[in-house]
Protein backbone atom coordinates (compact mmCIF):
# COMPACT_ATOMS: atom_id res chain seq x y z
CA UNK A 1 0.00 0.00 0.00
CA UNK A 2 2.52 2.82 0.97
CA UNK A 3 4.40 1.17 -2.32
CA UNK A 4 1.99 1.88 -4.71
CA UNK A 5 1.91 5.03 -6.47
CA UNK A 6 -0.11 8.11 -5.49
CA UNK A 7 -3.74 7.58 -7.10
CA UNK A 8 -4.75 10.43 -9.91
CA UNK A 9 -6.57 13.33 -8.37
CA UNK A 10 -10.53 13.03 -7.18
CA UNK A 11 -13.26 14.50 -9.82
CA UNK A 12 -14.68 17.70 -9.07
CA UNK A 13 -17.91 15.69 -8.38
CA UNK A 14 -16.29 13.78 -5.74
CA UNK A 15 -14.62 16.58 -4.19
CA UNK A 16 -18.51 18.02 -4.00
CA UNK A 17 -19.14 15.23 -2.04
CA UNK A 18 -16.36 15.16 0.60
CA UNK A 19 -17.07 19.33 0.84
CA UNK A 20 -20.80 18.06 1.65
CA UNK A 21 -20.02 15.49 3.85
CA UNK A 22 -18.20 17.58 5.59
CA UNK A 23 -20.77 20.46 5.53
CA UNK A 24 -23.08 18.03 7.27
CA UNK A 25 -20.44 17.18 10.28
CA UNK A 26 -20.30 13.61 8.81
CA UNK A 27 -16.27 13.83 9.05
CA UNK A 28 -15.26 14.46 12.36
CA UNK A 29 -11.45 15.14 14.00
CA UNK A 30 -10.92 14.12 17.71
CA UNK A 31 -9.96 10.65 19.29
CA UNK A 32 -12.63 7.87 18.55
CA UNK A 33 -12.81 4.42 19.31
CA UNK A 34 -13.04 2.53 16.48
CA UNK A 35 -14.97 -0.77 16.29
CA UNK A 36 -12.25 -2.65 15.55
CA UNK A 37 -11.13 -1.35 18.78
CA UNK A 38 -8.09 0.95 17.95
CA UNK A 39 -8.29 4.82 18.71
CA UNK A 40 -8.43 7.39 15.11
CA UNK A 41 -7.75 10.76 14.73
CA UNK A 42 -10.94 10.82 12.55
CA UNK A 43 -14.51 9.15 12.28
CA UNK A 44 -17.03 9.69 9.84
CA UNK A 45 -21.04 9.13 10.41
CA UNK A 46 -22.72 8.39 7.56
CA UNK A 47 -25.80 7.38 9.40
CA UNK A 48 -25.99 11.22 9.09
CA UNK A 49 -27.24 11.17 5.32
CA UNK A 50 -30.65 10.24 6.04
CA UNK A 51 -31.13 13.96 6.63
CA UNK A 52 -29.84 15.08 3.27
CA UNK A 53 -32.14 13.04 0.49
CA UNK A 54 -30.48 14.58 -2.12
CA UNK A 55 -26.95 13.51 -0.75
CA UNK A 56 -28.35 10.15 -0.34
CA UNK A 57 -29.44 10.25 -3.52
CA UNK A 58 -26.26 11.74 -4.98
CA UNK A 59 -23.64 9.28 -3.25
CA UNK A 60 -26.42 6.18 -4.25
CA UNK A 61 -25.54 7.28 -7.48
CA UNK A 62 -22.09 7.54 -7.51
CA UNK A 63 -21.89 4.91 -5.42
CA UNK A 64 -23.36 2.19 -8.16
CA UNK A 65 -21.72 3.89 -11.38
CA UNK A 66 -18.53 3.25 -9.61
CA UNK A 67 -18.96 -0.50 -10.06
CA UNK A 68 -17.38 -1.43 -13.21
CA UNK A 69 -19.99 -2.57 -15.93
CA UNK A 70 -17.84 -5.81 -16.38
CA UNK A 71 -19.09 -6.63 -12.82
CA UNK A 72 -22.55 -8.90 -12.88
CA UNK A 73 -24.93 -9.03 -10.17
CA UNK A 74 -28.21 -9.74 -9.62
CA UNK A 75 -29.07 -8.66 -6.09
CA UNK A 76 -27.99 -6.10 -3.90
CA UNK A 77 -27.52 -5.98 -0.28
CA UNK A 78 -26.74 -3.23 1.81
CA UNK A 79 -24.36 -3.85 5.45
CA UNK A 80 -26.71 -3.05 8.28
CA UNK A 81 -27.51 -0.20 9.12
CA UNK A 82 -25.82 2.53 7.45
CA UNK A 83 -25.50 1.26 4.00
CA UNK A 84 -29.46 0.29 4.40
CA UNK A 85 -30.86 3.51 2.96
CA UNK A 86 -28.20 3.59 0.64
CA UNK A 87 -28.91 0.64 -1.63
CA UNK A 88 -32.36 0.72 -0.98
CA UNK A 89 -31.66 4.23 -3.31
CA UNK A 90 -29.78 1.92 -5.85
CA UNK A 91 -32.37 -0.70 -5.58
CA UNK A 92 -35.11 1.69 -6.77
CA UNK A 93 -33.58 3.67 -9.28
CA UNK A 94 -32.30 1.36 -10.98
CA UNK A 95 -34.80 -1.64 -10.38
CA UNK A 96 -32.11 -3.86 -8.70
CA UNK A 97 -33.76 -6.07 -5.96
CA UNK A 98 -32.73 -5.76 -3.08
CA UNK A 99 -32.28 -8.22 0.11
CA UNK A 100 -31.64 -7.35 3.60
CA UNK A 101 -29.23 -9.20 6.23
CA UNK A 102 -30.75 -9.41 9.57
CA UNK A 103 -28.55 -8.11 12.21
CA UNK A 104 -30.08 -9.62 15.26
CA UNK A 105 -29.11 -13.40 15.29
CA UNK A 106 -31.20 -14.09 17.79
CA UNK A 107 -35.08 -14.22 16.36
CA UNK A 108 -37.94 -16.23 16.26
CA UNK A 109 -40.06 -17.50 13.55
CA UNK A 110 -39.12 -18.47 10.25
CA UNK A 111 -35.60 -16.72 11.66
CA UNK A 112 -34.89 -16.04 8.48
CA UNK A 113 -31.33 -14.58 8.27
CA UNK A 114 -31.81 -12.79 4.87
CA UNK A 115 -35.44 -11.52 3.81
CA UNK A 116 -36.48 -11.11 0.26
CA UNK A 117 -36.58 -13.42 -2.77
CA UNK A 118 -33.56 -15.05 -4.17
CA UNK A 119 -32.86 -17.96 -6.31
CA UNK A 120 -29.36 -20.49 -5.28
CA UNK A 121 -26.78 -19.05 -7.65
CA UNK A 122 -27.52 -15.65 -8.42
CA UNK A 123 -25.22 -13.05 -7.69
CA UNK A 124 -25.59 -10.24 -4.95
CA UNK A 125 -23.00 -6.79 -4.72
CA UNK A 126 -23.02 -5.56 -1.46
CA UNK A 127 -22.85 -2.02 -0.81
CA UNK A 128 -21.29 -0.56 2.18
CA UNK A 129 -20.52 3.16 3.30
CA UNK A 130 -17.52 2.65 4.74
CA UNK A 131 -14.52 -0.92 5.42
CA UNK A 132 -12.05 -0.32 7.84
CA UNK A 133 -10.93 -3.90 8.62
CA UNK A 134 -13.83 -5.60 5.67
CA UNK A 135 -15.63 -7.15 8.73
CA UNK A 136 -18.82 -5.87 8.41
CA UNK A 137 -18.98 -6.66 4.28
CA UNK A 138 -17.54 -10.30 5.48
CA UNK A 139 -20.93 -10.77 8.42
CA UNK A 140 -22.98 -10.04 5.69
CA UNK A 141 -21.39 -12.16 3.11
CA UNK A 142 -21.45 -15.24 5.01
CA UNK A 143 -25.19 -15.96 5.79
CA UNK A 144 -25.43 -14.42 2.09
CA UNK A 145 -22.93 -17.84 0.94
CA UNK A 146 -24.59 -19.49 3.02
CA UNK A 147 -27.77 -19.32 0.89
CA UNK A 148 -26.39 -20.26 -2.18
CA UNK A 149 -25.39 -16.41 -3.16
CA UNK A 150 -22.26 -15.51 -5.15
CA UNK A 151 -21.04 -12.64 -3.16
CA UNK A 152 -17.59 -11.58 -5.34
CA UNK A 153 -17.92 -7.93 -5.07
CA UNK A 154 -18.57 -4.94 -2.37
CA UNK A 155 -19.01 -1.27 -3.27
CA UNK A 156 -18.14 1.12 -0.46
CA UNK A 157 -18.18 5.08 -0.24
CA UNK A 158 -14.70 5.68 1.93
CA UNK A 159 -11.78 2.97 1.99
CA UNK A 160 -10.09 3.81 5.70
CA UNK A 161 -7.13 1.95 3.61
CA UNK A 162 -6.70 -0.27 6.93
CA UNK A 163 -6.15 -3.71 5.52
CA UNK A 164 -10.18 -4.12 4.24
CA UNK A 165 -8.94 -3.99 0.93
CA UNK A 166 -6.81 -7.00 1.54
CA UNK A 167 -8.87 -8.58 4.03
CA UNK A 168 -12.25 -8.99 1.47
CA UNK A 169 -10.03 -10.00 -1.48
CA UNK A 170 -8.63 -12.90 0.58
CA UNK A 171 -12.30 -13.62 0.85
CA UNK A 172 -12.80 -13.58 -2.72
CA UNK A 173 -14.45 -10.09 -2.45
CA UNK A 174 -13.33 -7.21 -4.70
CA UNK A 175 -13.81 -4.02 -3.32
CA UNK A 176 -14.90 -1.15 -5.47
CA UNK A 177 -14.15 2.17 -3.08
CA UNK A 178 -15.19 5.93 -4.43
CA UNK A 179 -12.33 7.15 -2.36
CA UNK A 180 -9.61 6.72 0.22
CA UNK A 181 -9.86 8.41 3.34
CA UNK A 182 -6.25 10.21 2.70
CA UNK A 183 -7.50 11.37 -0.32
CA UNK A 184 -10.44 12.71 1.53
CA UNK A 185 -8.47 14.68 4.17
CA UNK A 186 -6.88 15.60 1.11
CA UNK A 187 -9.17 17.37 -0.48
CA UNK A 188 -10.22 19.18 3.27
CA UNK A 189 -6.95 20.19 3.25
CA UNK A 190 -6.71 22.04 -0.16
CA UNK A 191 -9.79 23.43 0.63
CA UNK A 192 -8.76 24.98 4.18
CA UNK A 193 -11.92 22.91 5.86
CA UNK A 194 -8.62 21.23 7.71
CA UNK A 195 -5.74 22.03 9.44
CA UNK A 196 -2.59 20.73 8.45
CA UNK A 197 -1.62 19.42 11.76
CA UNK A 198 -4.81 17.30 11.77
CA UNK A 199 -3.98 16.24 8.20
CA UNK A 200 -0.49 15.49 9.23
CA UNK A 201 -1.91 13.39 12.12
CA UNK A 202 -4.38 11.76 10.34
CA UNK A 203 -2.10 10.66 7.85
CA UNK A 204 0.24 9.52 10.45
CA UNK A 205 -2.08 7.21 12.36
CA UNK A 206 -2.94 5.62 8.71
CA UNK A 207 0.26 5.20 8.36
CA UNK A 208 0.95 3.11 11.75
CA UNK A 209 -2.33 1.36 11.10
CA UNK A 210 -2.05 0.13 7.58
CA UNK A 211 -3.80 -3.23 8.69
CA UNK A 212 -6.10 -4.25 10.67
CA UNK A 213 -7.42 -7.32 11.32
CA UNK A 214 -10.63 -8.64 11.23
CA UNK A 215 -11.68 -9.23 14.34
CA UNK A 216 -12.37 -13.44 14.65
CA UNK A 217 -15.34 -14.07 15.73
CA UNK A 218 -16.03 -17.14 17.86
CA UNK A 219 -18.92 -19.23 17.19
CA UNK A 220 -20.50 -20.11 20.41
CA UNK A 221 -19.70 -23.92 21.29
CA UNK A 222 -22.63 -25.43 21.67
CA UNK A 223 -22.30 -29.04 23.11
CA UNK A 224 -24.32 -31.31 21.58
CA UNK A 225 -25.64 -34.09 23.62
CA UNK A 226 -26.33 -37.46 21.64
CA UNK A 227 -29.69 -38.73 21.46
CA UNK A 228 -28.81 -42.22 23.74
CA UNK A 229 -27.84 -39.35 26.75
CA UNK A 230 -31.07 -37.80 26.53
CA UNK A 231 -33.06 -40.45 26.39
CA UNK A 232 -31.56 -40.85 30.10
CA UNK A 233 -32.74 -37.18 30.31
CA UNK A 234 -35.94 -37.21 29.48
CA UNK A 235 -38.68 -37.84 31.78
CA UNK A 236 -41.26 -39.12 29.94
CA UNK A 237 -41.52 -42.76 28.87
CA UNK A 238 -42.46 -41.88 25.53
CA UNK A 239 -39.39 -39.29 25.13
CA UNK A 240 -37.20 -41.75 26.45
CA UNK A 241 -38.25 -44.79 23.88
CA UNK A 242 -38.39 -41.97 21.02
CA UNK A 243 -34.58 -41.01 21.92
CA UNK A 244 -33.74 -44.57 22.37
CA UNK A 245 -35.41 -45.60 18.81
CA UNK A 246 -33.84 -42.67 17.00
CA UNK A 247 -30.42 -43.77 18.40
CA UNK A 248 -30.53 -47.72 17.90
CA UNK A 249 -32.04 -47.25 14.02
CA UNK A 250 -29.65 -44.31 13.11
CA UNK A 251 -33.09 -42.72 11.87
CA UNK A 252 -34.22 -38.83 12.59
CA UNK A 253 -36.93 -38.81 10.41
CA UNK A 254 -40.54 -38.71 10.83
CA UNK A 255 -42.99 -39.38 8.00
CA UNK A 256 -46.09 -36.83 7.82
CA UNK A 257 -48.21 -39.97 6.16
CA UNK A 258 -50.43 -37.16 4.37
CA UNK A 259 -52.15 -39.67 2.18
CA UNK A 260 -55.89 -40.29 1.37
CA UNK A 261 -57.20 -43.39 2.81
CA UNK A 262 -56.59 -45.46 5.98
CA UNK A 263 -55.38 -48.13 3.54
CA UNK A 264 -53.30 -46.49 2.00
CA UNK A 265 -51.76 -44.43 4.90
CA UNK A 266 -50.63 -48.84 6.44
CA UNK A 267 -49.15 -49.83 3.35
CA UNK A 268 -47.15 -46.93 3.19
CA UNK A 269 -46.15 -47.69 6.87
CA UNK A 270 -45.35 -50.64 6.19
CA UNK A 271 -43.10 -49.65 2.56
CA UNK A 272 -41.38 -46.93 5.01
CA UNK A 273 -41.13 -48.24 8.62
CA UNK A 274 -37.71 -49.41 8.58
CA UNK A 275 -36.56 -45.72 7.94
CA UNK A 276 -38.39 -43.66 10.34
CA UNK A 277 -38.61 -43.01 13.87
CA UNK A 278 -41.38 -41.37 13.76
CA UNK A 279 -44.76 -41.65 11.69
CA UNK A 280 -47.13 -38.58 11.93
CA UNK A 281 -51.14 -39.12 11.17
CA UNK A 282 -53.95 -36.59 10.07
CA UNK A 283 -56.76 -39.34 11.37
CA UNK A 284 -59.03 -36.71 10.60
CA UNK A 285 -58.27 -36.84 6.86
CA UNK A 286 -58.87 -40.53 6.06
CA UNK A 287 -62.55 -41.49 4.85
CA UNK A 288 -62.37 -45.32 6.01
CA UNK A 289 -61.29 -44.51 9.28
CA UNK A 290 -62.33 -48.00 10.64
CA UNK A 291 -62.14 -48.25 14.73
CA UNK A 292 -59.28 -51.08 14.03
CA UNK A 293 -57.44 -48.84 12.46
CA UNK A 294 -55.01 -47.46 15.38
CA UNK A 295 -54.39 -51.77 16.35
CA UNK A 296 -53.68 -52.61 12.74
CA UNK A 297 -50.86 -49.34 12.96
CA UNK A 298 -50.04 -50.06 16.27
CA UNK A 299 -48.96 -53.40 14.91
CA UNK A 300 -47.36 -52.23 11.97
CA UNK A 301 -45.12 -49.61 14.28
CA UNK A 302 -44.09 -52.66 16.94
CA UNK A 303 -42.79 -54.22 14.08
CA UNK A 304 -40.62 -51.34 12.39
CA UNK A 305 -40.09 -50.44 15.65
CA UNK A 306 -41.35 -46.64 15.10
CA UNK A 307 -43.50 -44.28 17.80
CA UNK A 308 -47.21 -42.92 16.22
CA UNK A 309 -47.63 -38.96 16.69
CA UNK A 310 -51.39 -38.13 15.75
CA UNK A 311 -50.91 -34.23 14.71
CA UNK A 312 -54.51 -33.64 16.30
CA UNK A 313 -52.80 -29.70 17.36
CA UNK A 314 -55.12 -29.84 20.39
CA UNK A 315 -56.64 -25.70 21.46
CA UNK A 316 -59.14 -26.27 23.25
CA UNK A 317 -59.72 -25.76 27.60
CA UNK A 318 -58.34 -28.63 29.49
CA UNK A 319 -61.89 -29.58 29.92
CA UNK A 320 -62.85 -30.19 26.19
CA UNK A 321 -59.68 -31.50 25.21
CA UNK A 322 -59.78 -34.57 27.65
CA UNK A 323 -63.14 -35.86 25.69
CA UNK A 324 -61.17 -35.38 22.63
CA UNK A 325 -58.00 -36.75 23.29
CA UNK A 326 -60.01 -39.70 24.76
CA UNK A 327 -63.45 -40.17 22.59
CA UNK A 328 -65.40 -39.35 19.79
CA UNK A 329 -64.39 -42.04 17.02
CA UNK A 330 -61.31 -41.72 16.95
CA UNK A 331 -60.15 -42.68 20.38
CA UNK A 332 -56.61 -41.54 19.40
CA UNK A 333 -55.24 -41.69 23.12
CA UNK A 334 -55.84 -45.85 22.41
CA UNK A 335 -53.42 -46.02 19.37
CA UNK A 336 -50.99 -42.18 19.41
CA UNK A 337 -47.96 -42.47 21.61
CA UNK A 338 -47.73 -39.03 20.94
CA UNK A 339 -50.08 -35.73 20.53
CA UNK A 340 -49.41 -32.38 20.01
CA UNK A 341 -51.25 -29.09 21.44
CA UNK A 342 -51.15 -25.62 20.54
CA UNK A 343 -50.78 -23.19 23.92
CA UNK A 344 -53.09 -20.70 22.77
CA UNK A 345 -55.77 -21.53 25.80
CA UNK A 346 -53.11 -21.14 28.39
CA UNK A 347 -51.39 -24.16 30.46
CA UNK A 348 -54.62 -26.01 31.49
CA UNK A 349 -54.78 -27.76 28.03
CA UNK A 350 -51.97 -29.74 28.99
CA UNK A 351 -53.21 -30.18 32.44
CA UNK A 352 -56.08 -31.54 30.94
CA UNK A 353 -54.26 -33.86 28.29
CA UNK A 354 -51.99 -35.03 31.04
CA UNK A 355 -54.68 -35.97 33.02
CA UNK A 356 -55.68 -38.87 29.95
CA UNK A 357 -52.35 -38.87 28.73
CA UNK A 358 -49.68 -39.27 31.45
CA UNK A 359 -51.76 -42.53 32.97
CA UNK A 360 -50.79 -44.22 29.68
CA UNK A 361 -47.10 -43.34 29.39
CA UNK A 362 -48.02 -40.73 26.33
CA UNK A 363 -45.97 -37.90 25.63
CA UNK A 364 -47.01 -34.38 24.43
CA UNK A 365 -44.80 -31.91 21.84
CA UNK A 366 -46.01 -28.40 22.21
CA UNK A 367 -46.67 -26.20 18.75
CA UNK A 368 -43.69 -23.50 19.85
CA UNK A 369 -43.54 -22.19 16.02
CA UNK A 370 -44.99 -23.39 12.67
CA UNK A 371 -43.79 -23.91 9.64
CA UNK A 372 -46.41 -21.69 7.79
CA UNK A 373 -45.52 -18.33 6.16
CA UNK A 374 -47.02 -15.46 8.61
CA UNK A 375 -47.64 -17.91 11.06
CA UNK A 376 -48.26 -15.91 14.47
CA UNK A 377 -46.51 -18.33 17.17
CA UNK A 378 -42.93 -16.60 17.55
CA UNK A 379 -41.74 -14.62 20.35
CA UNK A 380 -43.14 -14.03 23.03
CA UNK A 381 -45.59 -17.27 22.25
CA UNK A 382 -42.58 -19.32 21.15
CA UNK A 383 -41.24 -18.72 24.99
CA UNK A 384 -44.20 -19.13 26.37
CA UNK A 385 -44.43 -22.78 25.48
CA UNK A 386 -40.97 -23.27 26.56
CA UNK A 387 -41.73 -22.24 29.90
CA UNK A 388 -45.06 -24.32 29.98
CA UNK A 389 -42.94 -27.50 28.80
CA UNK A 390 -40.96 -27.06 31.64
CA UNK A 391 -43.37 -27.08 34.11
CA UNK A 392 -44.87 -29.94 32.62
CA UNK A 393 -41.50 -32.24 31.53
CA UNK A 394 -43.04 -35.10 33.14
CA UNK A 395 -45.84 -35.05 29.95
CA UNK A 396 -44.47 -33.05 27.43
CA UNK A 397 -41.54 -34.06 25.87
CA UNK A 398 -40.31 -31.40 22.83
CA UNK A 399 -41.12 -28.89 20.86
CA UNK A 400 -42.87 -28.37 16.84
CA UNK A 401 -40.21 -25.69 15.91
CA UNK A 402 -38.82 -24.43 13.20
CA UNK A 403 -35.61 -22.69 14.43
CA UNK A 404 -35.41 -23.41 17.71
CA UNK A 405 -31.30 -22.51 17.65
CA UNK A 406 -32.70 -18.98 17.28
CA UNK A 407 -34.71 -19.10 20.32
CA UNK A 408 -33.37 -17.06 23.75
CA UNK A 409 -31.39 -19.48 26.03
CA UNK A 410 -30.79 -22.09 23.21
CA UNK A 411 -30.15 -24.31 22.90
CA UNK A 412 -33.37 -25.67 25.14
CA UNK A 413 -33.12 -28.25 27.92
CA UNK A 414 -32.02 -31.07 25.78
CA UNK A 415 -34.15 -33.40 27.31
CA UNK A 416 -37.31 -31.98 25.23
CA UNK A 417 -37.11 -33.18 21.54
CA UNK A 418 -37.35 -30.49 18.46
CA UNK A 419 -39.55 -31.45 15.34
CA UNK A 420 -39.73 -29.98 12.77
CA UNK A 421 -41.91 -29.83 9.84
CA UNK A 422 -41.83 -28.29 6.40
CA UNK A 423 -39.16 -29.92 5.18
CA UNK A 424 -37.77 -31.16 1.83
CA UNK A 425 -34.82 -31.65 -0.47
CA UNK A 426 -34.48 -27.83 -2.21
CA UNK A 427 -35.94 -25.07 -0.02
CA UNK A 428 -39.16 -23.40 -1.34
CA UNK A 429 -42.62 -23.69 -0.48
CA UNK A 430 -46.14 -24.59 -1.84
CA UNK A 431 -49.09 -22.39 -2.91
CA UNK A 432 -50.70 -22.62 0.26
CA UNK A 433 -48.09 -20.98 2.74
CA UNK A 434 -45.94 -24.03 3.39
CA UNK A 435 -42.22 -23.08 3.93
CA UNK A 436 -39.53 -25.80 3.33
CA UNK A 437 -35.99 -25.92 4.51
CA UNK A 438 -33.30 -28.60 3.81
CA UNK A 439 -32.99 -31.29 6.13
CA UNK A 440 -29.61 -30.33 6.81
CA UNK A 441 -30.73 -26.53 7.64
CA UNK A 442 -33.18 -27.98 9.39
CA UNK A 443 -30.87 -30.16 12.13
CA UNK A 444 -27.50 -28.18 11.52
CA UNK A 445 -28.16 -24.77 11.29
CA UNK A 446 -31.72 -24.54 12.89
CA UNK A 447 -30.50 -26.61 15.72
CA UNK A 448 -33.84 -29.35 15.71
CA UNK A 449 -33.83 -32.99 16.03
CA UNK A 450 -36.46 -34.38 13.42
CA UNK A 451 -37.49 -33.85 10.16
CA UNK A 452 -40.67 -34.36 9.66
CA UNK A 453 -41.34 -35.26 6.23
CA UNK A 454 -44.70 -35.43 3.68
CA UNK A 455 -44.96 -34.86 0.16
CA UNK A 456 -41.30 -34.94 0.43
CA UNK A 457 -41.75 -38.79 0.55
CA UNK A 458 -45.42 -39.63 -0.34
CA UNK A 459 -45.34 -37.76 -3.86
CA UNK A 460 -42.05 -39.22 -4.59
CA UNK A 461 -42.22 -42.29 -7.61
CA UNK A 462 -40.62 -44.52 -4.76
CA UNK A 463 -41.77 -43.54 -1.24
CA UNK A 464 -39.51 -45.71 0.34
CA UNK A 465 -36.65 -44.92 -1.74
CA UNK A 466 -36.93 -41.34 -0.75
CA UNK A 467 -37.64 -41.72 2.77
CA UNK A 468 -33.97 -43.83 2.75
CA UNK A 469 -32.47 -40.65 1.06
CA UNK A 470 -34.64 -38.05 3.64
CA UNK A 471 -32.73 -40.14 6.33
CA UNK A 472 -29.49 -40.46 5.09
CA UNK A 473 -29.16 -36.52 4.67
CA UNK A 474 -31.25 -36.37 8.39
CA UNK A 475 -29.08 -38.50 9.98
CA UNK A 476 -25.75 -37.34 8.57
CA UNK A 477 -26.79 -33.32 9.74
CA UNK A 478 -27.19 -35.34 13.73
CA UNK A 479 -23.40 -36.89 13.12
CA UNK A 480 -21.95 -33.72 11.70
CA UNK A 481 -23.37 -32.45 14.96
CA UNK A 482 -22.22 -34.45 17.30
CA UNK A 483 -18.89 -34.84 15.63
CA UNK A 484 -18.23 -30.83 15.72
CA UNK A 485 -18.49 -31.06 19.85
P1 LIG B 1 -45.39 -31.55 3.83
O1 LIG B 1 -46.07 -32.34 2.78
O2 LIG B 1 -43.94 -32.04 4.10
O3 LIG B 1 -45.49 -30.06 3.61
O4 LIG B 1 -46.23 -31.89 5.16
C1 LIG B 1 -45.98 -31.28 6.39
C2 LIG B 1 -46.80 -31.93 7.47
O5 LIG B 1 -46.48 -31.31 8.71
C3 LIG B 1 -48.30 -31.76 7.29
O6 LIG B 1 -48.91 -32.91 7.81
C4 LIG B 1 -48.65 -30.58 8.14
O7 LIG B 1 -49.97 -30.69 8.67
C5 LIG B 1 -47.64 -30.69 9.25
N1 LIG B 1 -47.24 -29.39 9.83
C6 LIG B 1 -46.66 -28.41 9.10
O8 LIG B 1 -46.44 -28.53 7.91
N2 LIG B 1 -46.31 -27.24 9.69
C7 LIG B 1 -46.51 -27.03 11.00
O9 LIG B 1 -46.14 -25.97 11.51
C8 LIG B 1 -47.11 -28.06 11.72
C9 LIG B 1 -47.46 -29.24 11.13
BR1 LIG B 1 -47.38 -27.85 13.50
Amino acid sequence: MSSSPPPPPLPSSMESLILQLHEISAVKFGNFKLKSGISSPIYIDLRLIVSYPSLLRQISQTLIAAVPSSTPYDLLCGVPYTALPIATCISTSRDVPMLMRRKEVKDYGTAKAIEGHFNSGQVCLIIEDLVTSGASVLETAAPLRAAGLKVCDAVVLIDREQGGRENLEQNGIRLHALFRLSEMVRVLKEKGKVAEETVAAVLRFLEENRRVAVPKVEKEKVKWVGFEERARMSKNPTGKKLFEIMAQKKTNLCLAADVATAQELLAIAHQVGPEICLLKTHVDILPDFTPAFGSKLRAIAERHNFLIFEDRKFADIGNTVTMQYEGGIFHILDWADIVNAHIISGPGIVDGLKLKGLPRGRGLLLLAEMSSAGNLAKGDYTAAAVKIAEDHSDFVIGFISVNPASWPGAPVNPAFIQATPGVQMVTGGDALGQQYNTPRSVINDRGSDIIIVGRGIIKAANPALAAREYRIEGWLGYETKCCSN
